[in-house]
């Protein structure tokens, strides 16, 4: 039968991984047959039944269907290879120990090889060094990591610190199958805090290692204290209380109340009660040792068929999106045109300039004939059509003026672009130099939601020159009110040679336990021709980690009204990267229309996601000296297996002379939807806003009986 098997299996050895799961699964059979324990034992079948059903999965996924090898019959397989005594179990173990100074850790490695391998100490610490103990224990090789002893006191945790990344550089090489964790149960009491030790131990190995540690018990055999009733509590019952007390503190580690770490218990003493067959047993009769080698076999075999079968990924301690940036947040991030913080989105300026040349209505303005202006008490004399014709008329040379003006001062910096070359004057040198010489840092551009509570739109400049704007930002729930803000924003944008922009902009916030950093540099080059580069580092902290973007932009000008360009990114997020890339092309259909289509991919950490987008715009005729316009924008992502249509419609427009309305709404196939309404208005129009209130409030109204059956969700802003 095992001729059989080997036959059978033979062909596939190499490349299919579910062909080496079932050999690992043989092959812990075995060892648990030398243990001398049964598949009905309740942590055998449990690692079995794990087996079978991560099997069961991938091979439902693979195209090449078969049958997984079921229980039974490896079951049989194994006895017979282990009746035949060959081939060699071929499995290894690798353990790393940790714990305090004191805890029998090296006491441990004796028992286990069961001959003094180490030397132990009751006083003083006697493992001084990071090193391997190898050797053999039922047939199956094992190395243990003995390492020198923690420091319980709190003062030492820079000691601990040092000592944890000695230990993480020993075992980079090759990393341990199990890690023990030792305390000795009869110093678990109430008064027991290891936190900040296991806190340093997931900071330094991260929480990954959790996965694969256990829970070593020594002085296994220590008598129960007495309960409150003056008997010995059951032994059961002490143990269950003690484990119990730890598994919490690792849980609050971890951060995971469902986390459970098996536990094994140890008796090194040389009187430990024995069996009939001599092997030390604890007080409930368990033979220890079996457990022991049961439990770091179970936890490697496991280990090593989630790498096999490639689980390891989706198996996170820390609920999954607390851990990964979201890739279709990324993904958008990706796709967004590149803005200079002057508000010049990466490339509009070309378009201008291009507008301006083919702008021929050169003198409008000055072919109008004069105007009276009308003092308030004659215009107090007009009918009231004529009032609204002598401002429709005003309204008209306004626009005119304004576009002679724009125009003006888009040829002179044109005519000093050019100029420049000769007459650039350094950066250190800026006092001298012509204060037109640097771009002016805009204010910050009003979000999309206005949040009156949010303090960074609130403050205004405290300090600024010409090239640095620094605004204070305050968080009404921040915790220090004595200095009067909780962080600093700075923004500065120069223009560092001819043709060739940089921008920073960075926000820094403190509270008493956080230190929060985003901040973005800019550095942009675009030729005479209309070429442009672009690239960008932002840095952010998310949580506990650094979130780290490099970003590259290209667009080439190929067509008279045509843009083609590229981008590429890579972001570091804790220890995983994710890299994207985006292709996009606009298109100006005359003067005032205009089609960009991009498409673009995010991947990392075994997760793509995918999308593009079509955007029209539309523009009033008065562009750029109001930005009228209409904006229809369909977009697509596709991410986890799912696909998410979207559809947004944004027009901005002048409602009469003084209003100024801006309209936002959107909605995707998930039937997530937002709706937002801004007015602004430089004249008191309280009818016209108590219209727009009673408006939103139907809608809302409406929506919301809507929502209940659909389960629609929509958001409703208004700001003023
Ligand atoms: N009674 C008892 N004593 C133990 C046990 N484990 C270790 N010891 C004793 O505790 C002392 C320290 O042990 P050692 O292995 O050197 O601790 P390490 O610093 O963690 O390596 C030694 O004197 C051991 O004999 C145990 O399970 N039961
Ligand atoms: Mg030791």
């Amino acid at each position: 039968m095992f001729i059989q098997t080997q036959q059978a299996l033979g062909p596939y050895q190499k490349a299919d991984p579910l062909t080496k799961v079932e050999e690992l699964q043989i092959k812990f059979l075995r060892l648990i047959h030398r243990i001398g324990l049964t598949p009905e034992n309740l942590v055998v079948s449990q690692v079995l039944y794990r087996l079978q059903l991560a099997s069961l999965i991938r091979a439902g996924e693979s195209d090449v269907k078969r049958p997984v090898l079921k229980v039974n019959t490896a079951r049989g397989i194994a006895t017979e290879l282990e009746s035949t005594g060959s081939p060699n179990l071929d499995l290894s173990l690798r353990i790393l120990v940790l714990g305090k100074t004191g805890v029998g850790k090296s006491s441990t490695i004796n028992s286990i090889f069961e001959q003094p391998m180490v030397a132990t100490n009751a006083f003083d610490p006697s493992t001084d060094r990071i090193h391997e103990v190898v050797g053999t224990i039922k047939g199956i090789q094992v190395t243990v990591i003995d390492t020198p002893g923690l420091s319980a006191s709190y003062g030492n945790a820079s000691h601990n610190r040092r000592l944890m990344l000695s230990i993480k550089r020993f075992i980079r090489k090759s990393p341990p199958d199990v890690v023990l964790y030792f305390e000795r149960l009869d110093a678990i009491n109430r008064g027991y805090s290891d936190q900040p030790l296991l806190k340093l131990i997931n900071d330094v190995f991260g929480s990954s290692i959790w996965f694969n540690t256990i829970l070593v018990m020594t002085h296994a055999s220590s008598h129960p204290p007495e309960g409150s009733d003056g008997y010995s509590v059951a032994y059961d019952a002490f143990v269950h209380q003690c484990t119990t007390t730890v598994r919490n503190y690792i849980r609050q580690t971890v951060s995971n109340a469902q986390f459970e770490t098996p536990v094994i218990l140890v008796e090194n003493h040389p009187m430990c009660r024995t069996n009939n067959k001599g092997e030390k047993v604890l007080p409930n009769g368990q033979v220890w040792l079996s457990q022991f080698l049961l439990l770091c076999a179970a936890t490697k075999v496991l280990a090593d068929a989630n790498v096999l079968l490639k689980f390891q990924e989706s198996f996170q301690l820390i609920p999954k999106n607390s851990r990964l940036p979201s890739l279709p947040h990324l993904l958008s991030s990706i796709l967004r045109p590149r803005s200079l913080p002057n508000g010049k989105s990466f490339g509009d300026q070309d378009d201008v300039y291009e507008l301006l040349d083919n702008d021929n209505d050169e003198d409008d303005y000055d072919q109008l004939p004069p105007i009276r202006i009308l003092t308030r008490t004659q215009f107090k004399t007009l009918s009231k059509a004529q009032r609204n014709a002598y401002l429709d008329e005003l309204d008209y040379r306004e626009t005119l003026y304004l576009k002679k003006q724009w125009k003006e001062e888009l040829r002179r910096q044109r005519e000093r672009m050019l100029h420049q070359d000769d007459t650039y004057v350094r950066n250190d040198n800026y006092e001298n130099s012509d204060s037109q010489e640097v771009s002016e840092v805009s204010d910050m551009a009003i979000p999309l939601s206005f949040e009156s509570d949010n303090p960074a739109y609130r403050y205004r400049s405290l300090l600024g020159n010409d090239q640095w704007l620094v605004r204070p930002v305050l968080d009404p729930q921040g915790w220090d009110h004595d200095v009067a803000f909780d962080g600093i924003n700075l923004e500065s944008s120069l223009d560092i040679r001819k043709n060739f922009q940089a921008s920073v902009v960075g926000q820094m916030r403190k509270d008493k336990e956080d230190f929060n950093i985003q901040s973005e540099c800019t550095a942009r080059y675009s030729d005479p021709r209309h070429h442009s580069l672009l690239a960008e580092v932002d840095i952010q902290t998310a949580a506990k980690d650094l979130v780290c973007t490099v970003h590259g932009d290209a667009k080439f000008c190929n067509f008279k009204c045509n843009t083609t360009g590229g981008g590429i990114s890579v972001t570091k997020y804790g220890n995983m990267y994710f890299v994207g890339a985006k292709l996009e092309d606009s298109i100006n259909i005359g003067r005032r229309a205009k089609l960009t289509l991009n498409a673009g991919q995010i991947r990392g950490c075994g997760q793509v996601a995918s999308g593009g987008s079509i955007e029209a715009t539309l523009r009033g005729k008065d562009y750029p000296i109001r930005d009228d316009k209409l904006t229809l924008a369909t977009t697509i992502l596709s991410y986890d297996k799912e696909m998410v249509l979207g559809g947004s419609i944004q027009t901005d427009f002048r409602a009469g002379r003084t209003v100024k309305m801006s309209v936002n709404a959107n909605l995707n196939s998930r039937r997530l939807g937002q709706i937002s309404i801004k007015t602004s208005t430089s004249e008191h129009v309280e009818i016209a806003l108590i219209a727009i209130f009673s408006l939103v409030n139907a809608l809302i109204q409406r929506k919301g009986t809507e929502a209940s059956i659909d389960e629609k969700k929509e958001s409703t802003s208004i700001d003023l």
